[in-house]
């Protein structure tokens, strides 16, 4: 690597002419040895690589030596396991990270490039669903900005959440090729690759101290090759690394194929054991019986552990001591087979007592609940799990027997809580339920908000709660400033650090300090401006990306998230529906024009979801391209809702929708960085929205609809939703011009599924709270119509943000669930 680029520039803001044509000739030398081009015949994409290969030399002392230090250090590591990681681009994200952002911008401009261009030609990493990859992400980016030794180990999937097209108004699914043009951030290190075991059998054996052990006979052996991602801290020196299984067949299990003359079955076993990698579940799915499913959170859980275990040997005697040095957080139940793999190492192959073993285990891991919904706890068909993990299955099978003897203990043989906390559901067809397993595992099992915290309890983790109520805490979601302000909204950072500096960008409760100014008017002017200019951007790439024209000083109405009945993309059409016929009625109406932004994926699989979207594009048709309406309502549903498309929405909305059935979201994290940025929240008292209201206060904040314990009351007493329809004139006018085919070429069958699930069965109470929801959109507008007004709440809700950063979430588990502390890692000069 080139000497002068390992130090770190002392002038950055100010960088000196050799400075910047030491990374011009960094970034051509890349150009040339890596992508093998000249500046001539270059692509996008090659200038967009020679300039990610330029940054990534730049971190690799740091990367190295925080590895160093973690390896010769007795520090504690935490361990992130997560089946997703919505990382985002990198190149932005790492430039402002590294604090470089200066002298790049300038060496790629005097080489006659455009950073902005090159930046949005990454193809981002698409390795999660939603919001609980996204979490993921934020964690990692916050471990390294507190200084905390920590690893993510999760899966490199070839193909990651499709990207989604929009066709004639329906979702279209295309395959993520993001490694096709090569990912300049990740290093292959495959002489740290560890084999995991699928299928066969076990056999007891006595060793030859005349132990009783067991054997793990495996029909065939998958090798983990580690791929790593150096995860930057903001202007820190550590540097902590994602790393990311891919699977590939071990080539002596092939050639024992291959010696018996059988070469295409030979190589079609290897095709399919690289499968195990290959493509990412997507949330929302039915996921029942999919053997790949299971397949892939113990090949990501066991390489992880053997991984952990190999580097705790290379600086430790033994394994006595492992819980002191690891922390292995579980990102829901999916890395949940975790706690039985790794009594199976600690047992079967470093030969530890049962209790010891157990003792381990249990002061390693700890678990993040992220569902209220009993059946969306994950179980597995115990016939899929002995067939491919037997020695997995007699283990969980001891843990449960001691973990029941225990039980029957404590609530004295009581049977119905003996069947709901084992760890096979026996109450049809057999399964292993991953959420147990995950619970008994664990030292610490938490909630990520306040009020799933206290639903958890109530509802699907009562039993356990009950048992060990001491295991149980809260530990509420949090975003990073870092991706979610700084580099997604430049505007309001400038304009922010020029009121009141940049400590906030680390401590965000210093924002704070944002409400000296609230009395200042050409403060709230200033920050008016600043939203104007931001909204212009996004309606320039509605512009160009959609042909549709948007007014910039219209309201600019968001809802941003995977498209699921329960939060309710369809209550947002019914308002705005609604919104069309008064217009109709009375094209003078006073009303505020508003733009409706949409985003999100439907599973592939998701019938209602996917009709969803076409409702919404199927109303944008009609309303945009009506000349009555004008302005006063555009609707546009932006494809292919991703991370980067997400840094460009939140900056630009004035108004945020969080309108999910109250009870249904167990946290939110959208909601966060809308706030952040400016939007004053719709939202009904669920998840996170609690807490923003009480940290924002009432009168900032528009809450409507149903309390969650008002929807199981609703439920319990016979909802029938064709009261409302029945009752409510404008909500019928609404139904019925939908049912009309007004929305459908006059095709009544496309949008009937939506409108009888609405009227007969309703399970997320959508008319229940129609009335509520428009009322509440009444007082929107009342508060939009008053600019300045709209400004100061606008001002107090970036201000009063400070506990919505994912530092606090991640000093809260340090504090209270890894014992994880920070280290300093020198810098190289
Ligand atoms: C079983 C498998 C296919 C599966 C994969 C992903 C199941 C669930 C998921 C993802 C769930 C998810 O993203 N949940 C969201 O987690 C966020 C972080 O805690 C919450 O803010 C959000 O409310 C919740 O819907």
């Amino acid at each position: 690597m080139n000497a002068s680029l390992s130090k770190k520039f002392a002038t950055e803001n100010n960088p000196t002419k050799s400075e910047i044509e030491t990374l011009q000739r960094a970034i051509f030398d890349n150009l040339f040895h890596i992508q093998g081009k000249s500046p001539a015949i270059a692509t996008k994409n090659d200038f967009y690589m020679a300039v990610a290969y330029t940054v990534r030399d730049h971190l690799l002392q740091n990367w190295l030596n925080t590895i160093q230090t973690n390896f010769k250090e007795n520090v504690k590591i935490v361990c992130y396991l997560s089946a997703e990681f919505l990382v985002g681009p990198h190149l932005s994200n790492n430039l402002i990270n590294l604090d470089i952002e200066n002298s790049i911008y300038k060496a790629v401009k005097e080489s006659g490039l455009d950073i902005q261009e090159l930046i949005d030609t990454e193809k981002e990493p698409g390795l999660g669903s939603g919001g609980l990859g996204r979490l993921a992400a934020c964690y990692m980016d916050s471990l390294s900005s507190l200084e905390i030794p920590a690893i993510g180990y999760g899966i490199r999937y070839e193909f990651g959440i499709f990207n989604q097209k929009i066709r004639d108004g329906w979702q279209v699914e295309i395959t993520d090729k993001w490694l096709q043009q090569g990912n300049p951030w990740e290093v292959a290190r495959p002489e740290a690759s560890v084999t995991v075991n699928f299928g066969g059998h076990t056999e007891p054996y006595t060793d030859e101290y005349g132990v009783y052990r067991v054997r793990w006979v495996p029909e065939y052996v998958v090798k983990g090759i580690p791929y790593d991602t150096p995860v930057l801290g903001y202007k820190v020196n550590i540097i902590n690394t994602l790393r990311l299984w891919k699977s590939e067949a071990c080539e002596s299990f092939d050639f024992q194929r291959f010696d018996l003359g059988d070469y295409y079955e030979a190589v079609n076993s290897k095709v399919n054991l690289e499968n195990i990698s290959a493509v990412l579940y997507p949330n929302d799915e039915p996921i029942q019986g999919k053997k790949l499913r299971l397949q892939q959170q113990y090949f990501f859980v066991s390489c992880s552990l053997q991984d952990m275990i190999r580097t705790h040997l290379g600086k430790n005697p033994n394994l006595d001591n492992f819980h002191e040095q690891w922390a292995a957080q579980m990102n829901d139940t999916h890395p949940a087979v975790g706690v039985a793999e790794l009594m199976r190492l600690l047992v079967d192959i470093h030969h530890y007592e049962w209790d010891q073993a157990w003792k381990i285990v249990q002061n390693t891991f700890s678990y993040t609940n992220h569902s209220l919904l009993p059946e969306a706890l994950e179980k597995w068909p115990l016939s899929v799990f002995i067939q491919l993990l037997p020695r997995i299955v007699e283990i969980i099978y001891e843990i449960n027997q001691r973990f029941l003897e225990r039980v029957h203990i404590k609530f004295l043989g009581n049977t119905e809580k003996l069947s709901n906390l084992s760890l096979i559901d026996e109450s049809g067809a057999k399964y292993v339920r991953m959420a147990n397993l995950a619970c008994v595992g664990s030292h610490t099992i938490n909630s990520v908000s306040s009020l799933h915290s206290k639903l958890l309890k109530e509802t699907v983790l009562r039993d356990f709660y009950e048992l060990f109520p001491e295991k149980f805490i809260n530990v509420t979601n949090g975003v990073t400033p870092r991706r979610w302000i700084v580099q997604s909204n430049p505007r309001l950072t400038q304009l922010i650090k020029e009121k009141i500096g940049d400590d906030w960008i680390k401590r965000l409760d210093k924002l704070q300090k944002l409400e000296d100014f609230i009395d200042d008017s050409s403060f709230r002017h200033q920050w008016r401006i600043v939203k104007r200019a931001v909204k212009q951007d996004l309606a320039d790439y509605i512009q160009i990306n959609g042909g549709i024209q948007v007014d910039p000083t219209s309201l600019f109405d968001v809802q941003v998230k995977r498209i699921h009945e329960s939060k309710r993309q369809h209550l947002n059409i019914l308002h705005i529906i609604t919104l069309y016929n008064r217009l109709k009625h009375d094209p003078n109406l006073d009303i505020v024009p508003r733009t409706f932004i949409f985003s999100g994926k439907a599973a592939p699989g998701y019938f209602m979801a996917k009709r969803i979207i076409k409702l919404i594009t199927s109303v944008g048709d009609v309303v945009n391209n009506d000349p009555e309406i004008g302005n006063n309502l555009k609707v546009i549903f932006l494809p292919n809702y991703n991370v980067s498309l997400g840094q460009r929405v939140y900056p630009a909305a004035d108004l945020s929708e969080q309108i999910a059935t109250a009870g249904k979201e167990v946290s939110g994290t959208s909601n966060m960085k809308f706030s952040l940025n400016g939007a004053l929240t719709i939202g009904t008292f669920d998840g996170t929205n609690a807490e923003i209201q009480e940290a924002v206060a009432k009168e900032n904040f528009f809450l409507f609809g149903l309390t969650s314990s008002e929807v199981s009351k609703v439920k319990s007493q016979q909802y029938v939703p064709r009261h409302y329809y029945e009752k409510n004139e404008e909500l019928r006018g609404v139904i019925d011009l939908i049912s009309s085919g007004f929305f459908s070429y006059g095709d009544c069958d496309l949008f009937k599924p939506i409108i009888d699930n609405l009227l007969y069965d309703d399970p997320y109470l959508l008319l229940a709270d129609y009335q509520s929801y428009i009322d509440c959109q009444e007082k929107v507008d009342e508060a939009y119509k008053n600019q300045d007004y709209w400004s100061r709440m606008s001002i107090l809700n970036v201000a009063r943000m400070g506990k919505f950063s994912s530092d606090r979430s991640i000093q809260e588990y340090c504090d209270h669930i890894w014992n994880a502390k920070p280290i300093t890692i020198e810098l190289q000069s």
